[in-house]
């Protein structure tokens, strides 16, 4: 038994040294080394040598085991280098991975294709922050404290004086303290409310606009909004200007289009009316006004509001706002 451990030695390093590919020395290692390997079996049958040889061949097996375990690593990291240094081992002819590519959130999308359309309309955009002074949320817009609208918009407050801004008309005043008018501009952006459900996410967006000028009147509102609309959806659609209530704005009036799905009609989207609210808007109140210092005698304004996400729904036919927000690549995929 001592000569054949010689023997298995070489005939293990010969075999070793001759493997061509990491599956031929896998094959080895199990045939040497493995439960049932030649090695194992050696071990095993020691126990028929007399008993003096036993300790001798018991310890020329274990060395031999440590010497092919490390013989096979170094020819498995061998055949890895010489794959490394040449083409060896890449099919040049297989398809390459495939790149997921990704895409503008739909609510991106949207608020880029309302801005475009008011940046060809003459507008700027005026941006301001996402935690505003109560000042600016609410008090330089006419709604005092007390005033039942801050109930109404459910307001989120980092502190007594500081909130999350609740729409985003704050930089609008905010634009209006450092100029004179004409001013033309809107700004989107994201606002907070404290409401949820399939029609309301406690974040949401907005772009909402302004514009003051001399002889500024109804009809220049009716004008931008009606083309505004005309172009979103299509020149086709109708639209009414239904009175309204906001404390910043008077007169006040919220606009409809004929609904986009049965066309007037009557469904589930429209609640059987065939109008969807899609927009208010209103003559600048001239307390608003007097707040920045404009001289109400000489300059008029019309302002509007509307949220991207109700238009994104009315424009892709989604009926729950949380889709927008759960991440699902196959649902954001689609836009
Ligand atoms: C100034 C004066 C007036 C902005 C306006 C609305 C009407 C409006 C809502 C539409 C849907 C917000 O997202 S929404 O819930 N907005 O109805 N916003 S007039 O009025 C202003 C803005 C700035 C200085």
């Amino acid at each position: 038994m001592q000569n054949n451990i010689v023997d298995i030695e070489k005939e293990a390093i010969e075999s070793i040294a001759q493997a061509k590919s990491p599956d031929q020395l896998e094959k080895l290692s199990i045939k040497y080394l493995g439960r049932k390997g030649v090695l194992t079996k050696f071990l095993r049958d020691i126990s028929s040598l007399p008993i003096e040889e036993r300790p001798g061949a018991g310890k020329n097996a274990n060395i031999l085991k440590g010497k092919l375990e490390a013989v096979i690593k170094k020819a498995f990291l061998k055949l890895e280098e010489d794959a490394d240094k040449g083409d060896a081992g890449v099919d040049v002819t297989l398809p390459g991975r495939p790149l997921q590519m990704g895409s503008l959130h739909p609510i991106t999308q949207v608020a880029e294709e309302i801005c475009d359309i008011f940046l060809r309309l003459g507008f700027d955009i005026a941006e301001s922050p996402e935690v505003e002074t109560d000042y600016y949320n609410f008090e330089a817009l006419n709604i005092p404290k007390y005033h039942p609208a801050r109930d109404m918009q459910d307001t989120f407050y980092v502190s007594e004086n500081i909130v999350l801004r609740t729409h985003t008309s704050p930089s609008q005043p905010r634009t209006m303290e450092k100029g004179k008018p004409p001013i033309r501009i809107i700004s989107p952006g994201k606002v907070f409310r404290c409401d949820s459900d399939i029609t309301h996410t406690p974040m949401f967006n907005q772009v909402e606009g302004l514009m003051v000028d001399k002889n500024i009147s109804f009809g220049d509102l009716k004008g931008i909004l009606t083309t505004f609309i005309h172009q979103f959806f299509d020149k086709e659609t109708s639209l009414r200007f239904r009175p309204s209530f906001f404390p910043f704005t008077e007169p006040s009036a919220e606009v409809d289009i004929r609904c986009v799905m049965c066309k007037g009609k009557g469904c589930r989207i429209c609640s059987k009316t065939g109008w969807l609210e899609v927009l208010g808007s209103g003559m600048v109140h001239p307390a608003v006004f007097e707040k920045v210092g404009y001289d109400t005698d000489k300059y008029t304004g019309f302002a509007f509001g509307m949220g991207i996400e109700r238009l994104a729904m009315l424009k892709f036919g989604i009926d729950d706002i949380r889709k927008f927000y759960e991440n699902d690549i196959r649902f954001l995929g689609q836009f």
